[in-house]
């Protein structure tokens, strides 16, 4: 396939060559990025790119349907089998989308929806005060207890009892410990609110049965496709079947035009394999090497929120280290490890330079890493952070991590 791209656009080319040889000579640590499988892209290149599909399978307003329905209807019954749900919308084109889609759904503007503030962990889209979702809707926001970076559910209650939203959503993008859905579905009931669980980051440990699934607790649940899930990047809404045609419409004519159905199909693939016990094992060892990465870290004297990790993603809290989130995120891709800087619970250093790094294991599993491998890179870790300003010793651990790249190659397929 890239054959073309070389003859008839080398300039465009080169720089797909330059990005997967960057993604197969780093460590990759991005808790919401991974490796898809060559299936997976494969489908995401395919010429279902030249479709229009507006509407739902069996009701779309172009012609040419055939394939594009039975795509479209493959995705979503794999979809309802990996997560036991009544229904799913595939056709979301990203989290985001599928966050407004599931409000839309279930409230008007102007009603009130309470999320977990974006400082604290939560996602721009649930209701923090730029984005749309905060705009459109009255947003109230819950927090971490700063003592213990936890979850605190009395509070949330107690919030919720307050503002009575129309909403409560549950889920996150950096919060490292299991969340208990059902206590956020009975704070939900106890206020008349729906609830909605965003389960972007931990899918695919969903998936594979090592966290608690929201969906018998949630009215919707929406999630991206492409981070522990590892397929396309796109968005997915599952939902009881009394909400399908509110999220069918506020999906579909409501928020898009034509869904992606390149992109859904490779979802159908995704799923195919989130249905073999391969995905099962992975989900487990993504879960056993962020412990172990958590532990090394912790006997090196870096603070983690909340004392370590049960899923795939932890956040170093670098206050007591004389180093900040930014120049250490940049030290360490220097050296080939590649993360994120991040705010902590009670940050005051602001978002631009916050004090926290976040990291997590669903890519660096994909290729086959275990626990020794999280020790080194741990250790790495410790000695960026120890010569931040010495450029030999960064590029020294860079070198290391570039030949255990060299041992785990990208694969090609995980099933
Ligand atoms: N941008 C994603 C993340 O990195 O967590 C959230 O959508």
């Amino acid at each position: 396939m890239l054959s073309a791209i070389a003859k008839s656009d080398p300039q465009v080319y080169e720089l797909i060559v330059a990005e997967k040889l960057r993604q197969e000579n780093c460590i990759r640590l991005i808790p919401s990025e991974n490796y898809v499988s060559q299936a997976v892209m494969d489908a995401t290149g395919s010429c279902f790119t030249n479709k229009y599909a507006e509407g739902y399978p069996g009701k779309r307003y172009y012609e040419g349907q055939q394939f594009t329905d039975q795509a479209e209807n493959l995705a979503i019954e794999r979809a309802k089998k990996v997560f036991s749900a009544d229904g799913a919308n595939v056709q979301p084109h990203s989290g985001s989308f599928a966050n407004m889609a599931a409000y839309c759904a279930l409230a008007a503007p102007g009603d009130t929806i309470m999320g977990l503030a974006l400082p604290h962990g939560g996602h721009l889209t649930h209701g923090w005060k730029v984005s749309y979702t905060g705009k459109f809707f009255k947003s109230v926001q819950y927090e971490l207890d700063t003592a213990t970076g936890r979850l605190d559910y009395n509070k949330i209650a107690d919030l919720a009892k307050q503002h009575k939203p129309k909403i409560l959503i549950s889920g996150s993008s950096a919060y490292p410990r299991a969340i208990d859905f059902k206590a956020f579905e009975d704070i939900a009931k106890s206020v008349g609110a729906f609830h909605v669980s965003d389960m972007a980051h931990i899918a695919g440990l969903i998936a594979g049965g090592v966290h608690m699934s929201p969906i018998p607790y949630s009215d919707v649940v929406t999630t991206t496709t492409h981070k522990s899930l590892r397929g396309p990047r796109g968005g997915m809404i599952l939902f009881k079947e009394q909400h399908a045609a509110a999220v069918n419409k506020a999906v579909f004519p409501g928020l898009q035009g034509g869904p992606h159905i390149h992109t859904i199909s490779a979802l159908a693939v995704c799923m195919g394999e989130a249905l073999t016990p391969a995905f099962k094992t992975y989900a487990a060892q993504i879960v056993a090497n962020a412990k172990r990465l958590a532990a090394k870290l912790m006997e090196y004297g870096f603070n983690l929120v909340s004392g370590g990790t049960d899923n795939h993603l932890m956040l170093i809290d670098l206050r007591n280290k004389n180093l900040s989130g930014k120049p250490f995120a940049k030290a360490l891709d220097r050296a080939h490890l590649e993360c994120n800087y991040n705010s902590v619970p009670g940050d005051t250093a602001g978002p631009f330079n916050p004090s926290g790094l976040r990291l997590g294991t669903p890519a660096t599993t994909t290729r086959g890493m275990k626990e020794p491998q999280m020790e080194l890179i741990a250790a790495w870790i410790k000695t960026v952070a120890e010569n931040i300003d010495n450029e030999a010793a960064i590029d020294k651990v860079g070198k290391e991590v570039m030949a255990l790249c060299k041992q785990f190659p990208i694969k090609e397929s995980f099933v």
